[in-house]
């Protein structure tokens, strides 16, 4: 049977704004109260999930979610019609309407973990929606998140749905995110790294080593094709809030910061054990600093196998404007090893959030029969595609600013938009404000 990667990116949603509402992400507080634009924002996930398509890879994407999160703030005592709640939240907790607010779902690496049929017990493909419990705004994206999974892949013969990890932050789960999955081939048996934190000096762990043993537990995984590795507490406390942003791991390949595991050699040595055909390819900390590679996202990048079975790199931008990082990936191109391509993306929006080109997408390996038995309206080709940047044209603003979350009428456009996704999608009454 033939298997193949899928990336799911999280099709940015109409209210991307900039709230600082991320303890520990470096770009999430420095451009706190900046104007966004949730329209430039959309069109370049778009663009970004254009070119993954157009180098042959399985590209689909996941819906936005509903925003402002009416559910939430009734469930928090502001009551009366969709407007009186808005007011009243405005007039009392401004920051929690701000919470609500958040287009925080496009950063779907955070949706939760996947565990490929070749790797389970029972041969099916597992989904565990991650609970997000280290920051409000996002710990209330997790319900939904659970529905979306479960709409997309809706088949009990084929995909396994578990619920969000319970227990809060005593499970905090940040979903693949903090995870990575090695293989000679995507169809073959897989080894499953999973990293977790412990809290740094300056900055809490979002990630909880039981809750990796725990999904880890739910997804029938062999012990011996798991590895769970300690994140460094200076890449913590430089801002790697995620794994991701100091490593990512695909096919033979683990591409990462000297400085991202707390103990790198115990580590290197379990993951050989566990894969002994992993290539690890580690940038030195005198090549490239961690304030280096935490500004540009250089290991936020995607690392995928193309048709040809060559390795890319997908970078943003910011990686290609430092020139130490920029030397760094040229010289690794250059160098032998699986990765021989470079395409760097402007996905500048998101970026300024502290989300690169790999929070942006979900990994799900897919046999040719699961594939066909996805939802289709989710999986791309070039006229959806253009379907999707008409509907963002339509609907989008080009600038919000913190102020403008106060005014209703952001509510009613943002609900017509995901009226109209929903429509455009044949999703039915699928939000909670279409409930
Ligand atoms: O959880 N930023 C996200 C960025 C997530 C990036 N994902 C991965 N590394 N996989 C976060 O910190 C900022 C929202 C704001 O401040 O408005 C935010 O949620």
């Amino acid at each position: 049977m033939t298997y193949k990667e899928y990336n799911f990116d999280g099709l940015i949603g109409p209210t991307h704004n900039y709230a600082g509402l991320s303890f520990g992400n470096l770009a999430s507080a420095t451009n706190a109260g900046a104007a966004s634009n949730p329209r430039e924002a959309a069109l370049q996930g778009l663009q970004k999930m254009r070119s993954a398509m157009e180098l042959g890879l399985g590209q689909g994407f996941l819906p936005p979610q509903d925003r402002p999160h009416l559910k939430t703030l009734r469930a928090l005592g502001f009551s009366g019609a969709d407007t009186q709640v808005i007011e009243k939240a405005v007039a009392t907790e401004p920051q929690l309407l701000a919470n609500c607010y958040a287009a925080s779902c496009m950063w779907t690496a955070n949706a939760g973990t996947v565990a490929p049929s070749p790797d389970t017990q029972d041969g099916k493909v597992h989904f565990t929606p991650a609970n997000l419990a280290a920051n409000f705004h996002r710990s209330i994206e997790a319900d939904t998140t659970a529905r979306v999974l479960e709409h997309l892949f809706d088949d009990e013969n084929m995909f396994v749905h578990h619920p969000p990890l319970p227990g809060a932050m005593h499970f905090g789960d940040e979903g693949a995110a903090n995870h990575g999955r090695l293989c000679e081939q995507h169809g073959d048996a897989g080894i499953h790294l999973f990293v977790y934190g412990e809290d740094g000096e300056r900055f809490p762990a979002r990630q909880k080593k039981r809750a990796s043993e725990a999904v880890a537990r739910n997804h029938q995984l062999a012990p011996k094709s798991t590895v769970f590795v300690e994140q460094s507490k200076a890449a913590l406390d430089a801002g790697a809030f995620h794994n991701d942003v100091v490593g990512v791991a695909n096919g033979t390949v683990l591409f990462l910061h000297e400085q991202s595991f707390s103990d790198p050699k115990a580590a290197y040595a379990s993951i050989r054990k566990a894969a002994p055909f992993v290539e690890i390819v580690e940038a030195p900390q005198a090549e490239v600093s961690l304030e280096d590679c935490i500004k540009s996202y250089l290991f936020n990048s995607q690392l995928l196998t193309l048709p040809g079975g060559e390795m890319a790199l997908l970078l943003p931008t910011e990686a290609e404007e430092n020139p130490r990082v920029k030397a760094f990936v040229d010289d690794t191109v250059a160098k032998n090893n699986p990765i021989n391509r470079v395409i760097y993306k402007n996905v500048r929006e998101s970026m300024r959030n502290g989300g690169g080109p790999a929070c942006l997408r979900l990994r799900v390996v897919l046999s040719e029969q699961e594939a066909a038995a996805t939802n289709q309206h989710f999986i791309l080709n070039e006229e959806k595609i253009g379907k999707l940047e008409a509907w963002v044209n339509a609907h989008y603003r080009d600038r919000v600013m913190p102020d403008d979350l106060r005014d209703p009428e952001f509510m009613t456009e943002s609900f017509a938009a995901m009226q109209a996704l929903t429509d455009l999608l044949g999703m039915g009454a699928f939000y909670d404000f279409q409930r």
